[in-house]
């Protein structure tokens, strides 16, 4: 489903998100020269003495170890002002930057991540599918952070999310099976989330904390805070929180194959921080979670394919032992139309045309065969033809349609057929009015309420796994007629 376009987007891709040149206000920061380790920019919340006596306290042997490229690590306590502080670290192209948080946040201890793996993975290991995982997650999420609302949602192809699980506790909102439009999210926000896979903001209503820069030359912008756990978030996005009414949220990414297959997603009505020890167990979770569902798609994947694979071979052989006309497809109906999850089929040889099933009328076939076989492609597909299909009208009947063309001379395919499935989609707000640009600048959509489309015109969509097995057949089809013409040469001479 694809909603309406909306103003100029390329404004959300442009923002700096990377390098905004300020942190959050719940913890300090350093900016070390990945050389020397000396001070060349801090959060403007530490006095220049405080800084250099926090880098003094500071294990730089540790630091100086550090390799680039990574996601922050502990290095210890410091003690500055008779409060005990915790340090993280991590190495950029040209510095070590230090974040510090009150050591007292770290009292859960290193507990939940044993609880994940004791009773949480156990379970995980024992779901039958990516939904059951899904709401697995949610569960263990809600237990670990006490957010009020948790979501794992998945984006498809367009870069839509769409929620699979949620747990909420009273007088949230529900969001199940709600749709979020793929602007919510910039791509260059996407790319950063496959690399930093963690993100906690405590409360959207904090006013950043610009970095001052203490050698000469630095600029504030030029300070790489991609791994920083403290990076300032888009302003754009904290009225995004304000307009859900969500005052603390957390996401985790789900990267599967390199590749932002989903989020967990956790929001809290009020300002909420968790202990360093849940943080690392929820970034834990959101990998063995990527993991399972990586391993459950690849089988579900092997064993349809599997499947599909007898079923190609089965109509293959009825051909070989018949006369070897590919006609004889449509008098084998059931696994003709099974292999592609269709109702109805044809075979086209140019002015000829057999079917079985559900099927449009033999000159709209014609017509489509015409068209397809004009585009000179193997294999052709679509679910909404009617759309796609213009010279001579709209297709009428079935709405989707796979086809693969036998042959490069003649007009000869085979094409299956689907029907049309309304499917209604409920966004988390109407999409169409995302984003407003009223002042020149883009703002998020204020309402989160369920909005309902339709959508029709759309057959189920054509799975890889489908559109493989139909290009089997294709190889198998090809070689049975080059068989078949050289027969009828051997016996014409
Ligand atoms: C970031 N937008 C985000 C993030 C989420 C969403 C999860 C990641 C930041 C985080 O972890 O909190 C959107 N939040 C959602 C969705 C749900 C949710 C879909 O809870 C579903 C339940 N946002 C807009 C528009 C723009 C925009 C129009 O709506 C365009 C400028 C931008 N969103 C935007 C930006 C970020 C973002 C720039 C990056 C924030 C950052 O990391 O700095």
């Amino acid at each position: 489903p694809a909603p309406s376009p909306g103003p100029d987007l390329s404004l959300c891709e442009q923002e700096p998100i990377r390098i905004p040149g300020a942190i959050q206000p719940h913890g300090w920061l350093l900016v070390l020269d990945a050389q020397t380790l000396a001070v060349v920019a801090r959060g403007a919340n530490w006095s220049p003495a405080q800084a250099l006596q926090a880098q003094r306290e500071l294990p730089l042997a540790a630091l100086a170890a550090l390799t680039p490229d990574t996601a922050p690590v502990m290095v210890g306590d410091i003690a500055l002002e008779a409060q005990r502080l915790s340090a993280t670290a991590h190495r950029t192209a040209q510095h070590v930057i230090v974040e510090f948080e009150p050591a007292a946040l770290r009292e859960a201890g290193e507990a939940p991540i044993y609880s994940l793996s004791r009773i949480f993975l156990p379970r995980l290991q024992q779901a039958a599918d990516v939904a059951e995982l899904a709401a697995l997650a949610a569960e263990e999420m809600k237990r670990l952070t006490g957010f009020g609302r948790c979501l794992v949602y998945r984006f498809d192809e367009a870069g839509h999310g769409q929620v699979l699980a949620e747990q909420i506790d009273e007088g949230y909102d529900s969001y199940s099976g709600h749709h979020f439009p793929a602007s919510d999210i910039p791509q260059q926000a996407r790319e950063l989330y496959v690399l930093n896979q963690f993100r906690l903001i405590p409360d959207a209503h904090y006013t950043p904390v610009p970095l001052v820069c203490e050698a000469a030359g630095l600029k504030p912008e030029a300070i790489d805070l991609s791994q920083a756990q403290l990076r300032s978030v888009s302003p754009v996005h904290l009225e995004y929180m304000r307009h859900m009414g969500t005052r603390a949220s957390m996401s985790v990414s789900i990267v599967i194959d390199g590749r932002l297959w989903g989020l967990i997603s956790c929001h809290d009505h009020g300002a909420r921080h968790l202990p360093g020890a849940v943080r690392r167990a929820c970034e834990h979770m959101g990998q063995l979670l990527a993991l399972q569902i990586q391993a459950k798609e690849a089988n579900q994947r092997v064993s349809e394919r599997l499947e599909l694979r007898k079923i190609t071979l089965e109509l293959v052989s009825h051909l070989s032992e018949g006369d070897g006309t590919l006609a004889r497809l449509v008098r084998e109906p059931a696994p003709l139309l099974k292999l592609a999850h269709a109702t109805g089929a044809a075979v086209v040889l140019d002015d000829q045309v057999w079917t079985t099933g559900e099927v449009p009328g033999h000159d709209d076939i014609q017509a489509l065969a015409q068209w397809i076989s004009g585009l000179g492609r193997e294999i052709y597909d679509s679910r909404s033809v009617a759309h796609v299909h213009a010279p001579g009208g709209p297709v009428r009947g079935p709405a989707g349609v796979l086809a693969i063309s036998i042959s490069q001379v003649h007009r000869h395919l085979v094409m299956w057929f689907r029907p049309e499935v309304v499917q209604t989609v409920t966004w988390a707000g109407d999409p169409r009015k995302a984003p407003m640009a009223t002042d020149g600048r883009i703002h998020p959509r204020r309402s989160f309420a369920s909005w309902v489309e339709h959508v029709s015109g759309q057959s189920e969509p054509w799975t890889e796994s489908q559109r493989l097995a139909v290009a089997e057949l294709r190889q198998a089809l090809i070689g049975i007629v080059l068989r078949r013409a050289e027969e009828l040469a051997a016996v014409a001479s």
